[in-house]
């Protein structure tokens, strides 16, 4: 008679089963899952040219701020040379980059930003 547990946590399987179809060879105990991956920083930068509703739309549309915060953070960018508008995973953060470049080149502003590792993370 077959061994059969109703422990959970499957790994290399191709198909679900029901916890209690499982063979107890082919899983493993649970494990905690301590890795998650390394963060990335959206700095925006300033420029002289863009417009304000421009970086304002951005902000809500790639950022998913509200008109409140986008508004408050694209003043700080104005003011202070540059702010923080999103942290995300480095493929997530390259994509955003080429987004808000995109976006800008075809309206034909010069808004720009970069990215840098989380420094808190
Ligand atoms: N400084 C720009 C202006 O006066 C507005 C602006 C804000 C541009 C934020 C870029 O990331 C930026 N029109």
């Amino acid at each position: 008679m077959e061994e059969f547990t109703g422990a959970f946590n499957i790994r290399g399987m191709s198909e679900i089963l029901t916890p209690d179809r499982v063979r107890k060879h082919e899983v493993e105990a649970d494990e905690p899952q301590l890795q998650r991956p390394p963060m990335f920083r959206i700095i925006m930068l300033n420029d002289d040219y863009t417009p304000m509703e421009f970086v304002v739309d951005i902000l809500i549309s790639l950022f998913h701020k509200s008109q409140e915060i986008a508004a408050q953070l694209m003043l700080q960018v104005h003011k202070q040379g540059s702010a923080v508008c999103g942290v995300y995973p480095r493929d997530i953060a390259e994509t955003k980059l080429q987004q808000v470049e995109n976006a800008s080149r075809n309206e034909g502003h010069p808004l720009r930003c970069v990215m840098e590792k989380d420094p808190g993370d």
